[in-house]
């Protein structure tokens, strides 16, 4: 069985982070090793949101886990709380990187042209230089738009979004996706560039008219989840991609949704039943 390593913040409530990236991958078939970063009452929408960082607790554990000669097919970093944390993230890919181990990075502080309250310009370069040491990395346009220094825009064509691709293969990751990119009216979905083919890759789908709290989570632990499950990177992002928009749309039709995330509990089993 493969054996991946997620590192973010447990939001004890809020569906996002730890509470989506266990079950998702897990249910897709890997042992899903954490390392909680931070623990919070709630993600950081909620107001009033409490935060014990565990910064602390990262080297104690991975000293543990070195002398337990643990190894691991894939390291996923989502949400972090510091930049200090960055850098322990670069010495635990080094110490935990395999020749064959996927370095999945998701440089999660942004959204909607905004950086999210916990991060700064400081945090945005140093995920900047995170994004260099993995293999694949898959910001949102805003996150991009901060690592990169472009102009975050909300209308833009192809030509921006190359342009912005090229910025972050400069960063040094081996394939860059770029998340929620538009590329005609209805559609949404991801394009990303493979360094060593060369070759850009593009995916769109339809688009729903809602954003929630969560989804890109949802979407990068279910491309890791595939991705450990034997798909080629670009059908785990087709599938990934599919399913964070189906559940979108499961969540809009329950009359009870929560404001704060998605229902991917629903919506697990169909995925699964693909597989
Ligand atoms: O889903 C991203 C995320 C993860 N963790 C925390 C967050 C957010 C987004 O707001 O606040 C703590």
């Amino acid at each position: 069985m493969k054996k991946v390593l997620t590192i973010q913040d447990i939001s004890c409530l809020g569906k996002c982070s730890l509470t989506i990236a266990l079950p998702v991958i897990s249910a897709l078939g890997s042992e899903t090793v954490i390392l909680p970063t931070a623990v919070l009452s709630t993600h950081t929408m909620f107001s009033g949101f409490t935060c014990k960082d565990l910064s602390d607790q990262i080297e104690p554990i991975t000293e543990h886990w070195k002398k337990e000669n643990v190894s691991f097919d894939a390291i996923y970093t989502g949400y972090l709380g510091t930049k200090e944390q960055i850098d322990q993230m670069k010495k635990l890919f080094s110490d935990f990187k395999g020749e064959d181990t996927l370095i999945f990075v998701d440089p999660v502080m942004a959204d909607n042209g905004k950086l999210y309250p916990a991060f700064d310009m400081d945090y945005a370069k140093e995920n900047a230089k995170l994004c260099g040491c993995a293999n694949i990395i898959v910001p949102n346009i805003t996150e991009a738009a901060f690592m990169t220094g472009m102009e975050y825009k909300e209308e833009y064509d192809e030509a921006y979004i190359k342009e912005m691709l090229s910025r972050l293969n400069e960063l040094g990751a081996k394939i860059s996706i770029l998340t929620g990119v538009s590329l005609s009216p209805g559609k949404t979905g991801v394009m990303g560039y493979d360094r060593e083919a060369d070759d850009y890759f593009v995916y769109q789908n339809d688009r729903v008219d809602a954003t929630f709290h969560g989804t890109g989570d949802l979407f990068s632990s279910t491309c890791v989840g595939e991705i450990m499950a034997g798909k080629d990177w670009r059908e785990a992002l087709k599938i990934a991609a599919d399913y964070t928009a189906h559940t979108i749309e499961v969540t809009l039709k329950n009359p009870d949704k929560p404001w704060y995330g998605v229902d991917f509990e629903a919506t697990l089993p169909e995925l699964l039943s693909k597989n």
